[in-house]
């Protein structure tokens, strides 16, 4: 585990880990189909918190190299404060914008005690919506942010009004099966899939004990998943 944290934070000078294995690219490539036939009738995008009833991402969660990799990173003791299933349906415009895992109306996660994963259950492409992020925009610290509404999602969304610009990010195309760590603050977002099939991802915020600030006392505590501190 790291055990003091530098300036550039957890995950070192990007902000960003990728690489990591949670799962064989055929049995994700399965399991988007199935989600892709479940969500199909009513094209659902978002399905929140699918970790607390769905065996499938119980079990994504727990997925050993995974949580190895956030153990790594935030020490054995973890839970899921949240989890996101996006998917994304052909030619349809669904655009996530610019924001940072770890703020929200919600919460707001200590950096040094969360990391967010994002997990590609299908292929994530340039063309089918993969995320796009700004290396080292964790140096930026959180940003002001706004409700996101468009789709009704709790996510907050990094303020354009700062000034910052969005120029030099970065597209992360990743193989079903593969996942990448982001640093709470990492600024991302994700494009509209404009390929002819359904690109479907996990994003998961992972805590350590003392690492959620609750904004809203309704929101579900976090389920430990990893070690003994809980
Ligand atoms: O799956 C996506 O396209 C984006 C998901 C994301 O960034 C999030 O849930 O924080």
């Amino acid at each position: 585990m790291t055990s003091v944290t530098s300036a550039d934070g957890i995950l070192g000078r990007r902000g960003l880990r990728t690489g990591v294995k949670w799962s064989t690219p055929a049995a994700a490539r399965a399991r988007a189909a199935q989600l892709v036939a479940e969500h199909r009738a009513r094209h659902q995008e978002i399905v929140r918190n699918p970790h607390l009833g769905a065996e499938w991402a119980r079990e994504a969660v727990r997925a050993p190299k995974l949580l190895a990799a956030v153990q790594d990173v935030i020490g054995p003791d973890v839970a899921v404060e949240n989890t996101f299933l996006v998917v994304k349906w052909p030619h349809r415009a669904f655009e996530v914008p610019w924001h940072q895992d770890g703020i929200d109306t919600r919460v707001e996660l200590d950096p040094d005690r969360s990391v967010s994963a994002w997990l590609a259950v299908s292929d994530a492409t340039v063309d089918n919506g993969c995320l796009h992020a700004v290396f080292g925009s964790q140096h930026f610290g959180y940003l002001p942010f706004s409700s996101e509404d468009e789709h009704g999602a709790e996510r907050g969304r990094a303020d354009q009004a700062t000034g910052f610009t969005y120029d030099a990010s970065t597209a992360l195309p990743l193989r079903a099966g593969t996942a990448l760590l982001m640093d709470s603050r990492l600024l991302h977002r994700s494009g509209t899939n404009t390929s002819d099939g359904a690109r479907v991802g996990l994003n998961i915020r992972y805590v350590a004990p003392g690492g959620v600030l609750r904004r809203d006392p309704q929101s579900p505590s976090p389920d430990p998943v990893a070690g003994t501190g809980w």
